[in-house]
């Protein structure tokens, strides 16, 4: 038995008492004690800049679900400091696991934006090369992406690469088994993995106080012995801060930290929702003043660093992003039915078989090619 066996206090482990923050709703300097030290301007920069992007690709995706174009999207509207702060907490070399909800982070790792909606469009199980990005596919069935980047991280410390995943996952997936399996597997295992729990507040319909009794959902790493915190994760200084302090301590061997972000989705769960039957517009309107893009640009404004000129043309970069991927996207694409049965299994299943043999005689009898 080791000391942290003999009935040891959390101290450590535990999150603050209340979210992290560096900023104030109008993007000024807050109050308050915290030990992390306010990331450098240069990161806060492309920080907004992916921030105005992803949100540009949002509102794109959005609307070619209303033009027939994309089969559903999950807005991240709301989501991009967190989005945003995720991706540019980590070196290229590291993984990141995603949800059906990420897609503003998979465009700022720099995915080609129509191949991050290749699977929402339905034309494949995943539209871009894992591999090569380091980001597995995004994952719909909740939480199951936490046990597989426990694994991943488990194994790159084995192989001593000094990498280190994120694991993205919602408020409503945290009440998932496997949420909890894997965060007690990377504690045992000190797998370096960063877990960020977006808490927006919903499960579809499903809000917070029927989701959970926990305080903050921070506090659900600490049973395991994973060192937690939690931060406004409208606030992307915070966001970047803490996110940046939690890679440190995965990547020199301090084993998992759990992050949860407090935000809000301003959309609804996905075009095929209608939110105001489950949530007061007056809330939604209260979670519109914090947006965590207009608190950056006032802070960074404010400060001088971010003048007339540099936002026009980060609008403008903004503008060609969407105009591009609406032009990929109204190219009809080059499809191979059959690549529906690829990289399903390493060895497909005799009833994956028996269902490609079924369509690809369906293919021919229509002379559709395979
Ligand atoms: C195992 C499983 N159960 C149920 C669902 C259906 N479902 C899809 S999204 C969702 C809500 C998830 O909420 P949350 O984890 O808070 O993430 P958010 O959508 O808010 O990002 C549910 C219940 C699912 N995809 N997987």
């Amino acid at each position: 038995m080791t000391d942290r066996h003999q009935g040891g206090r959390p101290g450590p482990l535990l999150p603050s008492e209340r979210p992290v923050r560096f900023l104030t709703d109008g993007g000024t300097p807050a109050r308050g004690r915290h030990p992390y030290p306010e990331p450098d301007q240069e990161l806060l920069l492309r920080a907004y800049r992916r921030m105005v992007v992803g949100r540009r690709f949002d509102a794109q995706a959005t609307a070619l679900t209303k033009q027939g174009r994309l089969a559903v999207y999950p807005s991240s509207r709301g989501q991009e400091a967190c989005q945003v702060g995720a991706v540019l907490a980590l070196d290229d070399g590291d993984w990141l696991f995603p949800t059906y909800r990420e897609s503003v982070a998979l465009v700022t790792r720099g995915i080609p934006p129509v191949e991050v909606l290749s699977l929402l469009r339905g034309d494949a199980h995943c539209g871009y090369d894992p591999h090569r990005h380091h980001v597995a596919p995004q994952c719909t069935p909740l939480a199951t992406q936490t046990v597989h980047a426990a694994g991943l991280a488990y194994a790159e410390r084995r192989k001593g690469s000094g990498r280190v995943v994120l694991v993205f996952v919602g408020d409503g997936a945290t009440s998932e088994g496997d949420f909890h399996e894997a965060l007690n597997f990377a504690a045992v295992f000190r797998a370096p993995v960063v877990f960020l729990v977006q808490n927006n507040r919903y499960a579809i319909s499903v809000p917070l106080e029927r989701q959970t009794a926990a305080p903050a959902l921070a506090y659900k790493g600490i049973g395991y012995g994973v060192r937690s915190e939690q931060v406004d994760g409208n606030d992307a200084v915070a966001v970047l801060a803490v996110l940046g302090a939690a890679v440190a301590h995965a990547r020199s061997g301090g084993g998992p930290f759990l992050v949860e972000a407090h935000t809000y989705r301003l959309e609804p769960h996905t075009n095929a929702d209608d939110a105001t039957r489950y949530r007061a517009d007056a809330e939604t309107e209260q979670w519109r003043r914090r947006d965590p893009i207009a608190r950056l640009k006032a802070y960074l404004r404010r400060s001088g660093r971010l003048g007339d000129d540099e936002a026009a043309a980060i609008a403008a970069e903004a503008e060609e992003v969407a105009a591009r991927l609406r032009a990929g996207m109204n190219a009809d694409p080059d499809l191979a039915p059959l690549d529906l049965f690829a990289h399903v299994y390493r060895e497909p299943t005799p009833q994956l078989a028996e269902q490609r043999a079924l369509l690809r005689s369906e293919l021919q009898a229509e002379e559709v090619p395979a």
